[in-house]
């Protein structure tokens, strides 16, 4: 019988879940470990966490800096437990603290890792601003893997030469990808693996994520404003859950009350984000609606509002709130910080 192991205690390989069939995986040992998915923005990171967990845990949006937090995603294996830290794209953050924050949470996610993953756009190959990255991590102690992603998108001949650009850099493994299609990534999760050790399952079986539900929707929202606005806006909002509860009495379908505060920085954007007659707002409402009903298998009910706060992105208590990186105080240290892409 297959029972599902205690979280954070090795399961004896007989309890393997999915090993019955092959009696070879009963007999092999069980591999675990984290690998953090770094790179320069819209490279296809959380396209990637969300190809290999065959759901979405992150939210993806053709602009850069979608990411703002760490996002871990476990994949369940019939050998092995990957459990992968998404991150924000590495950037130039000038003088903002939540900009500096973010990238400081993607290096931060490299330390004390097993693998990291790093990850370029074949459509725009290899930069100096990687290079300048990859100087950073901490390579001595994880192994790296050098991801070609969107390599759907280029022709073989400039896909040879992007690889070619890569030779000189140590590492485990130069790999072309495509996180949209699938193609290679499977092969990338085998050799992942073999640079994994002995280890437990950290996660128990039904668990993908450690983001709360309440988290998760919110990004949701924040996706369909960053995929309905246009230019710097989608930046200058944050989304602030205010109710996530049951509707009671309990009825047939389950109905859950959602409720919103977007944060914009001016009271200009405050119009552009209610639109025409609310017409902007309707429609990120209804999106969002539509896909978290979807997701959460329930009827939603979502009221949005929104709400100037002048320059939430350098209060670290709004910061805070939101759950996003936020500094115990305000670094001096952009200059650093800046010379990331010279
Ligand atoms: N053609 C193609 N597009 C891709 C691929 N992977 C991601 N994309 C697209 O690239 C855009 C950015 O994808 P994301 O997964 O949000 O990129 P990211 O690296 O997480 O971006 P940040 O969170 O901003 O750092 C989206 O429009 C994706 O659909 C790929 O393999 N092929
Ligand atoms: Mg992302």
């Amino acid at each position: 019988m297959i029972t599902s192991p205690a979280p954070l205690s090795p399961p004896k390989p007989a309890q393997r879940a999915g090993t019955e069939a092959r009696p070879d995986l009963a007999t092999r040992p069980f591999k675990s470990g984290f690998i953090a998915i770094a790179g320069q923005p819209n490279t296809g990171k959380s396209t990637f966490l969300n190809t290999v967990l065959g759901r979405k845990v992150a939210i993806v949006t053709p602009k850069a800096q979608t990411t703002r937090t760490r996002i871990l995603g476990v994949c369940h294996r019939p050998d092995s437990q990957l459990i992968f830290l998404d991150t924000p794209g590495i950037h130039r953050p000038g003088s903002s603290l939540f900009n500096q924050a973010m990238v400081r949470t993607a290096y931060d996610a490299c330390q004390d890792v097993n693998a990291i993953l790093y990850f370029m756009d074949a459509g725009r190959g290899v930069q100096e601003a990687d290079r300048d990255i990859l100087a950073r991590l901490p390579q001595e102690r994880a192994a790296l893997f050098l991801v070609m992603n969107k390599v759907d998108r280029i022709e073989d001949p400039k896909l040879y030469a992007h690889l070619q650009a890569l030779s000189d850099l140590p590492c485990t493994a130069v790999v072309p990808l495509s996180a949209l299609t699938g193609y290679n990534v499977d092969h990338l999760l085998t050799l992942l693996t073999t640079q994994l050790p002995e280890g437990p399952r950290y996660f128990p079986d039904d668990q993908w994520t450690d983001q709360p539900e309440e988290f998760f929707a919110a990004e949701v929202i924040r996706e369909k404003l960053f995929l309905n606005l246009q230019k710097e806006l989608p930046y200058s909002l944050a989304v602030k859950l205010n109710t996530f509860q049951t509707r009671l009495p309990l009825t047939d379908k389950e109905i859950w009350d959602v409720e919103a505060t977007i944060l914009v920085e001016r009271e200009s954007q405050k119009g552009i984000v209610i639109g025409q007659k609310g017409s902007m707002l309707k429609q990120v409402g209804s999106m969002a609606r539509m896909e978290l009903e979807r997701i959460f298998g329930v009827k939603i009910f979502l009221k949005l509002w929104v709400k100037v706060r002048k320059d939430w992105g350098e209060d670290v208590g709004i910061l805070r709130a939101l759950g996003y990186p936020a500094p115990e105080e305000r670094q001096d240290d952009t200059a650093e910080d800046d010379a990331l892409f010279r």
